[in-house]
């Protein structure tokens, strides 16, 4: 069963694999027009498996299984991201979303009756790269977003609101009025592939995650003195490529001494009009700043902070420091965990606990739901890369697992109320 359930997820994985805004590998950005064909994609699986679907005004699909009795119930959220990286694998997010849809139909095969609703998402925007706020499907679900977040631009100058309407979307939707009534939500499940190398280190095929690192994002900008490049000598300079340079190793340095458990990463740097002959006198870099809880993060960060504003004094170099996006470290419910983990166990696996260090959207539903995840082993712990690999062996056993415990949770009492789960 579950080696049938692992190849048609591999399809359906396949398939959405092929949905790119660039020829000859994976990139799907938030709102872009392989967005669109990826969230139809998805809205059509959804239907087959008997959701009503749509897709909402910031782009996320929205799958709900009704469960037959009264109108308002409470709801079970499921879900993942289909947005990617530049030159992504095919599961980060999209593992997610396809086996929520497999489980679906497997409760569906069996006749499940559940007590409460089933709403699967596809969010569009977990990676966050396109616009300078991250997970806007997710965080529109738990926050009441500001109207002006219409107005911030990517980096070629189109607005979020534009970007909606280019995707087939109103360009001026309620944001405030998205967000989901706490009450109505039992939790959030999400399954993803690992993204690191401990689940098949410990030969296993499924994990429950335990917490997820906190996150911070920030854009630096180092404005020195640009200038002909034979005629300025080296002791004249203020080179903003020297100095982000050495400002790029202050920030390894910084987060080693603050800890082994803390990640900081430069992801991208540019030089703004680049030219072989120019000192650069404008950079801007990223910085992707992680640790497993939130005072460790505020203290990498402040150590971080410190030491490139060291080398802007040393350099006589001006920086500005703007955070573009936070996200607390999260703790997985126990609860639920618990179920996802008795159901791995009910397939005679082991059901390690691991922290997540990536982030994900179970992070930003917390907000508003209870939340927990289940890992699928990836090969090599490689992610955010095209060698991305996860077996259908061990995605089929996740849709089981995913269905059992949405089964298991039915029968038991509402893990946040302690009442039926009943709506
Ligand atoms: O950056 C992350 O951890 C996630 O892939 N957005
Ligand atoms: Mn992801
Ligand atoms: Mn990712």
């Amino acid at each position: 069963m579950s080696v049938e359930l692992g190849l048609r997820a591999e399809g359906m994985l396949d398939e959405l694999g092929r949905l790119s805004d660039k020829d000859g590998l994976l990139s799907r950005p938030y709102l872009g027009p392989a967005h669109r064909r990826a969230a139809e994609l998805v809205q059509g699986w959804m239907r087959a498996a008997g959701a009503e679907t749509t897709i909402n005004p910031v782009g996320t699909v929205v799958g709900v299984v009704h469960q037959s009795g009264s109108a308002r119930r409470r709801r079970l959220l499921i879900g993942s991201h289909i947005d990617t990286v530049p030159d992504a694998g095919r599961y980060d997010g999209m593992l997610g979303v396809v086996v929520g849809v497999l489980a679906v139909e497997e409760l569906r095969r069996r006749g499940a009756a559940l007590p409460f609703d089933v709403e699967l998402l596809a969010f569009g925007d977990e990676e966050g790269l396109r616009f300078p706020e991250a997970s806007i499907g997710s965080l529109s679900l738990t926050t009441a977003l500001p109207q002006e977040l219409l107005d911030v631009r990517d980096e070629d100058g189109i607005s979020l609101r534009e970007a909606l309407v280019a995707f087939g979307l109103p360009g001026d939707p309620p944001l405030g009025g998205l967000r989901y009534d706490p009450a109505d939500l039992i939790g959030y499940l999400e399954v993803h592939v690992e993204q690191g190398p401990v689940l098949e280190a410990m030969g296993a095929a499924l994990g429950i995650v335990t917490s997820i690192a906190a996150a911070a994002r920030f854009r630096i900008t180092v404005t020195g003195a640009g200038g002909h490049a034979g005629t300025v000598p080296a002791t004249m300079r203020r080179d903003a490529l020297v100095a982000a340079s050495q400002m790029v190793l202050a920030i390894e340095e910084a987060a080693l001494a603050a800890g082994p458990d803390v990640r900081a990463t430069v992801g991208e740097l540019v030089i703004a009009n680049a030219a072989a002959n120019a000192i650069p006198g404008l950079v801007r870099f990223s910085l992707d700043l992680r640790a497993p809880d939130d005072e460790l993060l505020a203290r990498a960060r402040a150590a971080v902070v410190a030491g490139i504003a060291a080398v802007a004094t040393a350099r006589s170099v001006d920086i500005a420091v703007e955070p573009e996006y936070e996200g607390s470290a999260t703790v997985c419910d126990p609860a639920l965990s618990a179920a996802l983990a008795r159901s791995v166990e009910g397939l005679g696996l082991s059901a390690p606990r691991l922290p997540s260090g990536a982030g994900h959207d179970a992070q930003t539903v917390a907000g508003a739901a209870p939340v927990a995840m289940l890992f699928v082993r990836c090969r090599d712990g490689v992610s955010h890369r095209p060698e991305e690999y996860a077996a259908p062996a061990d995605i089929g056993l996740a849709v089981i697992a995913l269905a059992d415990a949405i089964g298991a949770l039915a029968a038991e009492p509402d893990p946040r109320s302690g009442a039926a789960a009943v709506g």
